[in-house]
């Protein structure tokens, strides 16, 4: 499998949970902008990805899979004995499934244009401060008792609101407010899998 990324973006949780799981990969770096291209090669990235956007998972067979919740999904259940997604149709499928997509939708986009594009300007970020947040409350109560965002064991839950929520640092919002979070992203932070994946994507 090929992980096309960029360092310090959303593609970081791909990345980790490729590790958690002991998969082969090789990691492709994409020079993103305005005519993104694979930087080994200097291809347009877009042949790949028409929107042109980080993480695209290239299988062995040339398959192609974009959107970083699918990702995750899809990496999880490649190898269920790792547990990292509950299986079958039990809810606590569809609770994680649940989480995927609000911290997609409701944490993820909701950075992005802030870190990403401060053509945006002042106000849009103050909009986004206050809306990340208010998210944040939910994330926080759910960590009560909680040692992973699931209950008691890592899941790609985890390495998705792990490199998410860290966008909190760059963007300067305080997370005194959300001590347990705080204490989560150290937590996170220190497994070997996320250690790993933020060395090899510096020296990338
Ligand atoms: N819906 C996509 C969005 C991915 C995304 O926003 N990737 C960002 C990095 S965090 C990116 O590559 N942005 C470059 C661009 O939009 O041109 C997903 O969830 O995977």
């Amino acid at each position: 499998m090929k992980l096309y990324f960029t360092p310090g973006t959303c593609s970081l949780a791909t990345h980790i949970v490729l590790r958690e799981l002991n998969l082969p990969f090789e990691l492709m770096r994409v020079r993103l902008g305005a005519e993104p291209i694979v930087a080994a090669t200097r291809a347009d990235y877009r042949q790949l990805n028409p929107n042109g956007y980080v993480p695209l998972l290239q299988l062995d067979d040339g398959q192609l899979l974009t959107e970083g919740a699918a990702i995750l999904s899809y990496l999880a259940d490649l190898v269920p004995a790792h547990g990292l997604l509950p299986a079958g149709t039990a809810l606590e499928r569809y609770e994680a499934q649940r989480w995927l997509v609000y911290i997609s939708s409701e944490l993820h986009k909701m950075f992005s244009p802030w870190l990403f594009h401060p053509e945006f300007g002042t106000q849009a970020a103050e909009v986004a401060r206050g809306k990340i947040a208010k998210r944040l409350e939910l994330i926080e109560r759910q960590l009560q008792g909680r040692a992973f965002l699931l209950g008691d064991t890592f899941t790609v839950v985890d390495a998705y609101l792990f490199t998410i929520a860290s966008w909190s640092k760059p963007c300067g919002l305080s997370l005194d407010s959300f001590p347990l979070l705080a204490a989560y992203l150290q937590r996170i932070g220190e497994r070997n899998s996320v250690q790993s994946a933020l060395r090899a994507e510096q020296g990338a």
